[in-house]
């Protein structure tokens, strides 16, 4: 068979109609998903997922960190497989189709190869990667992580949830710990289609992101430590107040990110009081700062001086300060080679596309330190996501998987 044509499509209305499916499992309370890792609605998710693959002929294979690997046999079976997936773990306040779109577009590029009674030499691999969002273990990307050597298994099985959890009893609990080892895999390629999760394609009228960098990140989690007191009866000048040297941390973090314009963010998500009572001052204040850019030198120096400036603050008030690094990966440039088939099939098909850098971080970060790899991104309304209104059109998930399509075929390598 000649080298896929433009007229080589996915099914659009499976693929939506699947999306929807799975977007019913682990529903949120205002249209999106809580589908949290390793929790029943995650089960419940990995089972449906896993009935599609093998209605697909696919078989299932789980590795000890669960995350999911379903493979469509190749016509060179010694040919190392094409890895072609995303996750199905979303936030707490998730959208539909962060990481979905990803692994149920690589199912549908499965799907219409069936249909159309298309071979490929080398064998495929959907993935769905077990703890992407790290919203309920951090740090993000873990079981990419560990199946990049990033992190030990037992770091992994060793981080808790906030209600003390630890992810290796969690995985057990819901049973799904496989028995392959983490990382024995070994990928010829790996792509990863995506919603973009900002503004610029949409704004940019166009229709795929020819992703060439990933923004490196550090999440550096600060402990405060205060005196706690009563908020009312504790004259001002006696309070050791972690919460004050909290808020003052804060708008450092916005201003050394906004002089580090263009290219940085920085800012919180989450904070934990204790004890977290209306009329006592905080014993302690725990918070995660979330800093990214693509310049790694300006990273390592946004870093270095929030830390140094955390500590002055602290001091100043007579509060405790000790920070940890709890997530990081350096800047990412993904495979020239496989960027460049993405570029390709996106003009072979018509869509308009760009060159762009992922703002969030996926899976494929750690991919990219096992094997070549690169990413698709298509647009989502407003940029909006981990935000339940997340949104993509029909036509933005099928451009996206046909040009997934057309590159997993190039690379896979068809056969007649
Ligand atoms: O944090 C991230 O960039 C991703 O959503 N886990
Ligand atoms: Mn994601
Ligand atoms: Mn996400």
């Amino acid at each position: 068979m000649s080298a896929p044509g433009e007229n080589l499509r996915i099914n659009s209305a499976r693929l939506w109609d699947s999306l929807m499916e799975m977007a019913k499992v682990g529903p949120g309370i205002a249209g999106g998903c809580n589908r949290q890792t390793l929790t029943d609605e995650d089960a419940a998710g990995r089972v449906l997922f896993q009935s599609w693959c093998e209605a697909a002929g696919m078989t299932m294979g789980v590795d000890a960190m669960g995350t999911m690997f379903a493979t469509r046999p190749g016509e060179d079976p010694g040919a190392l497989p094409v890895y072609v997936g995303s996750h199905l773990d979303t936030q707490p306040t998730g959208g539909k189709y962060d990481g979905v779109l990803g692994v149920l577009g690589a199912l549908e590029v499965v799907r219409s190869l069936n249909d159309l009674g298309i071979k490929t030499r080398h064998p495929i691999v959907v993935t769905n990667w077990a703890n992407e969002e790290g919203a309920r273990f951090a740090p993000a990307m873990l079981a990419s992580g560990v199946f990049a050597g990033v992190h030990t298994l037992d770091y992994a099985y060793g981080r808790k949830d906030l209600d003390g959890k630890s992810y290796g009893e969690e995985l057990t609990r819901i049973g799904w710990k496989g028995s392959e080892e983490v990382g024995a895999r070994k990928m010829h390629a790996y792509y990863e289609l995506h919603i973009e999760q900002g503004p610029i394609l949409e704004a940019e009228g166009k229709t795929i992101g020819v992703v060439t960098h990933c923004q490196g990140l550090w999440w550096l989690e600060f402990t405060l430590t205060g005196r706690e007191a009563h908020t009312g009866s504790t004259p001002m000048a006696m309070r050791v107040n972690a919460g004050l040297a909290m808020g003052r941390i804060f708008e450092m973090v916005q201003e050394v990110a906004m002089k580090n314009q263009p290219g940085a963010v920085g800012g919180v998500g989450q904070v934990k009081f204790s004890p977290n009572s209306r009329n006592v001052l905080p014993g302690t204040v725990v918070f995660t700062v979330d800093i990214r850019t693509p310049d790694q030198a300006k990273l390592d120096r946004m870093r270095a001086e929030i830390e140094a400036r955390a500590a002055e603050i602290c001091a100043h008030l007579g509060v405790g300060c000790a920070v940890e690094a709890v997530g990081h990966f350096d800047p990412v440039t993904f495979d020239p080679a496989l960027v460049e088939t993405v570029r390709r099939a996106a003009d072979t098909l018509g869509y308009p596309h760009m060159n762009i850098i992922s703002g969030a971080g996926h899976d494929a970060c750690w991919a990219a330190k096992v094997a070549p790899a690169t990413m698709i991104m298509c647009p989502c309304v407003g940029g909006l996501s981990h935000n339940e209104a997340e949104e993509i059109s029909p036509d933005w998930a099928a451009a996206g998987t046909d040009v997934l399509l057309h590159a997993v075929l190039e690379t896979a390598e068809v056969v007649a």
